[in-house]
């Protein structure tokens, strides 16, 4: 980075600081959230010594307090690639292509977020970012009509477009430049309370669907919930309606163990909020919205492909003899199940790491580094040689997001479409492909293996 530049790193977390900040003003129930998970952090890193030593010593204690992820759903491709330029100042790129189709919401989505480890440990900010698929809703005038007001509307500020070209063009922002970005790019994201639609449009794009109204009835893709992350879900979730916030009733993903894996989620519901429909002669109508909301989120360590097929499965299989009710009058049934089938999966980080089902990074212990003899990676690992830490799950998942999609936009409104994912025409909207997940983790494992071994020259052993 020449000279004078702010680090994207840097950028990313100032934006991520300010976003937390204006949400924090617009829902006070997300800032009593964060309260409450910062509490809960501090009360299990204290009974946990253990998890706390191992946090410190691989350098990912200090970015948990500071960790979130948003969601934005956008309506035109140009609107998402812009996106995807906004956030490469801030060092985030899409990765993983998600179909919510499949489950009855019409949209498909990437995350974007920094990969580099350096990255996710200073700021791990993500966005899960949608695109409203117009093309599944059925009723053809009302697709135009929605495409002729999404066409019409200008979500950037020209600040932040003019400095999005200026990064590009001179590869970086100076201090000035980067902190004024930051302003005009959390005007994007920003709750507006007036339409941009009358309420009789409105409520046609609500009856197609509650995220169709959601998406093409304003100004701007406010920011719809920020998550941060937990250490222990299960207390947070127990402890939220003592704070007055009352949570969906399951918590989505893998239950309870042990050693965590991918990443455990839930939320509080959207608030119905007052908005103004555009009225007759320059006159708003008063009407409501809902769309904005709290979550919070358990990561746990990132499964290879044989791992995700096997979570897949016991999670189909789960649902299968359990389908969670939107009233949450069978929890406990669907608990228990959860737990019940997911006995399946290994609940040891050894025995997840042998059978190939996780990913993991390698490095050399103190013993290690002053080894005068060779071994091979498992007979270093069992001489204490070489020490293994699960690699934290950083992406998101379909199934999980359709949960928390549905919880906030009513239960009535569980609608089927025809499974139909399009990841070309994603990437072609977006105007780049998508980090395939899977490979990356893989890569951060080899590159971890290979540094021990240029230490310990395994391959000679
Ligand atoms: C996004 C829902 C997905 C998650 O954490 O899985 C999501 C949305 O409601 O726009 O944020
Ligand atoms: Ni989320």
């Amino acid at each position: 980075m020449p000279e004078g530049f702010v680090a994207a790193d840097d950028i990313r977390a100032a934006f991520s600081a300010a976003m937390s900040a204006m949400y924090c003003n617009e829902v006070p129930a997300y800032g009593t959230l964060m309260a409450l998970v910062a509490e809960v952090n501090l009360e299990t890193l204290s009974a946990d010594p253990a998890l706390q030593a191992r946090l410190e010593a691989t350098d990912s204690l200090t970015r948990i307090s500071e960790e979130r992820h948003g969601a934005v759903r956008l309506g035109t491709a140009q609107e998402l690639s812009m996106m995807r330029r906004v956030f490469a100042v801030m060092g985030m790129v899409p990765v993983g292509y998600y179909d919510l189709s499949s489950a009855g919401v019409p949209v498909h989505s990437t995350a974007f977020r920094p990969v580099e480890e350096s990255s996710l440990k200073r700021n791990p900010f993500r966005v899960f970012t949608s695109l409203l698929r117009l093309d599944l809703i059925a009723d053809e005038a009302l697709r135009r009509e929605a495409a002729t007001v999404l066409a019409a509307r200008k979500i950037f500020t020209d600040g932040a477009i003019e400095l999005v070209e200026k990064a590009e063009r001179s590869g970086g922002l100076d201090a000035p430049d980067a902190a004024r970005l930051v302003q005009e790019v959390v005007e994007t994201f920003r709750w507006h309370d007036k339409a941009i639609v009358d309420e009789a449009l409105y409520r046609r794009l609500h009856d197609a669907h509650r995220l169709v109204a959601d998406v093409v009835s304003f100004r701007g893709p406010h920011i719809n919930h920020l998550t941060p992350r937990t250490l222990d879900i299960d207390k947070v979730q127990e402890r939220m309606p003592g704070e007055g916030i009352v949570p969906k009733a399951v918590v989505e993903g893998p239950p309870t163990r042990r050693c965590p894996i991918l990443l455990r989620q839930t939320s509080f519901k959207a608030l119905e909020e007052p908005v103004s429909f555009i009225g007759e002669n320059g006159a708003w109508q008063a009407g409501s919205h809902s769309a904005r909301f709290g979550e919070i989120e358990q990561r746990g360590v990132a499964l290879t492909p044989k791992g995700r097929t096997l979570y897949d499965k016991l999670l189909s299989k789960t649902r299968a003899l359990v389908t969670p009710a939107a009233d949450g009058s069978n929890v406990h049934e669907y608990m228990s199940t959860l737990t019940s089938v997911f006995k399946a999966f290994p609940d040891d980080w050894n025995e997840i790491r042998r059978a190939g089902l996780g990913y993991f990074s390698y490095s050399l212990t103190e013993k290690g580094r002053t080894a005068s003899r060779r071994a091979d990676l498992e007979t270093a690992i069992e001489e204490g040689l070489i020490q293994f830490d699960p690699i934290v799950y950083e992406d998101f998942l379909p199934v999980s997001a359709a949960g928390i999609f549905q919880s906030n936009l009513g239960d009535e409104a569980t609608q089927a479409f025809v499974a139909s994912p399009n990841q070309i025409k994603f990437e072609r909207d977006l105007g780049a492909s998508v980090l395939d997940e899977f490979a990356h983790y893989a890569e951060i494992e080899r590159a971890s293996i290979e540094a021990c071994l240029a230490v310990i020259d395994l391959t000679t052993a």
